[in-house]
């Protein structure tokens, strides 16, 4: 997901109902000093009293385009609270096609059942609840009625919050590793036992965005982690994370072992146009693993727009920077960690329009090269990976 500035998280204080449950000892004052539980339950009470009796008690819940497994997850993980913690109704809507091999995998392998946003109908339901993701936050789209009543994220807010409107249960917590992690707290307080399937969604969504707990892993992290393993279904989290890989992925594969170049530490894949937009993604998590590689840069055309995907070694820096100067103006990017995609549109996808993009791409990221290494030093020449 997107991290988009290092503005301030907000938490608003004051807690709907005025209940008098408290946090826990030594927790920071949040929610007024409500648990969490508390506060969610009495902010969708409100929500449903201030609706229509058609409406009430049914809620939609969202998350960023393209879900990844922590989307996934913490999605699952809110609809389990939702219907068994509070029993409301609700849907789960995704926006946009899942296209990475192991998240097509985890939504087939848990048969999980999501609604396409586009033919959903909103006024259908009383209010909207967002995960791994923020109402102003690019690749996320809510609908302007019914409104935003609760968030649930780990990601940075944008500086520029343009005066949205305040939502009236809004978690956010940057130190956590994965927003599933959050939806487990919740599941945990509000005493709702995992399901087999919930507890396999929630731990593929730490999983994945934690590394296995090998980055940002707080102690909630590792306490999730391990319980929604030991309540998973195995077998199934298994094959999640071997998922089988198209056949187009192979071509891919040769492809971009010919197309990309080695410069001193970078491996550039430029791909032309390709024919699924995570191939880009999965051929930069292919090449960092080259001993001497530091960073990769892959590229590729997809529909109407050209894909850019950024990864670094841990020993090298931060993706997100560098990214900016691969693109140098244009289209737009994110990023966080040693991860970063980018997207440029094309009004005409040709092949001539893709050559000029794949050549400015090249031009910058070799320019950062020049520039960290002496100065005024040439780029090292590009090698082929077969030399
Ligand atoms: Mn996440």
């Amino acid at each position: 997901m997107t991290e988009l500035s290092n503005g301030p998280t907000t938490v608003p204080a004051g807690r709907p109902d005025g209940t008098a449950s408290a946090a826990e000892p030594g927790e920071p004052e949040r929610f007024g000093g409500a648990s969490p539980v508390a506060h969610l339950r009495a902010a969708l009470a409100a929500c449903c009293e201030a609706s229509a009796p058609d409406v009430r008690g049914r809620f939609l819940i969202l998350t960023h385009m393209g879900p990844d497994p922590d989307a996934l997850g913490a999605c699952e993980g809110l609809r389990l609270l939702l219907e068994q913690g509070f029993g409301h109704e609700c849907v789960v809507a995704t926006h946009g096609k899942v296209h990475r091999a192991e998240n097509v995998a985890l939504l087939e392998t848990l048969e999980l059942d999501l609604a396409d946003y586009e033919s959903t109908e909103m006024s259908a339901f009383c209010g909207v609840l967002l995960v791994d993701t923020q109402p102003a936050f690019r690749h996320t789209v809510v609908p302007e009625d019914p409104a935003v009543v609760a968030v649930f994220d780990h990601h940075r807010s944008p500086q520029s919050e343009g005066g949205g409107e305040p939502v009236p249960h809004e978690d956010v917590r940057i130190d956590l590793g994965a927003t599933s992690s959050i939806l487990f707290e919740y599941l945990r307080d509000a005493g709702v036992e995992l399901d087999q399937r919930t507890a396999s969604a929630l731990f593929c969504g730490i999983r994945y965005d934690t590394a296995d707990l090998s980055r940002n892993a707080s102690p909630l992290d590792e306490e999730a982690y391990i319980e929604t393993f030991r309540r998973g279904d195995r077998p199934k989290i298994a094959a999640i994370d071997n998922p089988p890989l198209s056949r187009s992925y192979y071509r891919h594969v040769a492809q971009a072992l010919t197309t990309a170049r080695q410069h001193g530490p970078l491996i550039i894949a430029l791909l032309g146009r390709v024919e699924n937009p995570e191939h880009v993604a999965e051929m930069a998590d292919f090449f960092l693993r080259m001993k001497g590689c530091s960073w990769v840069v892959a590229g590729g055309a997809f529909e109407d727009s050209y894909v850019l995907s950024l990864r670094t070694d841990y020993a090298f820096g931060k993706a997100y920077p560098l990214i900016e100067r691969v693109l140098g103006d244009e289209g737009s990017f994110g990023g966080h960690g040693h991860i970063a995609g980018g997207r440029i549109p094309m009004e005409d996808p040709g092949q001539s329009a893709i050559g000029s993009i794949e050549r400015r791409l090249l031009k910058n990221a070799l320019a950062v090269i020049s520039a960290s290494s002496e100065e005024g030093a040439e780029a090292p020449d590009g090698r082929r990976l077969d030399e």
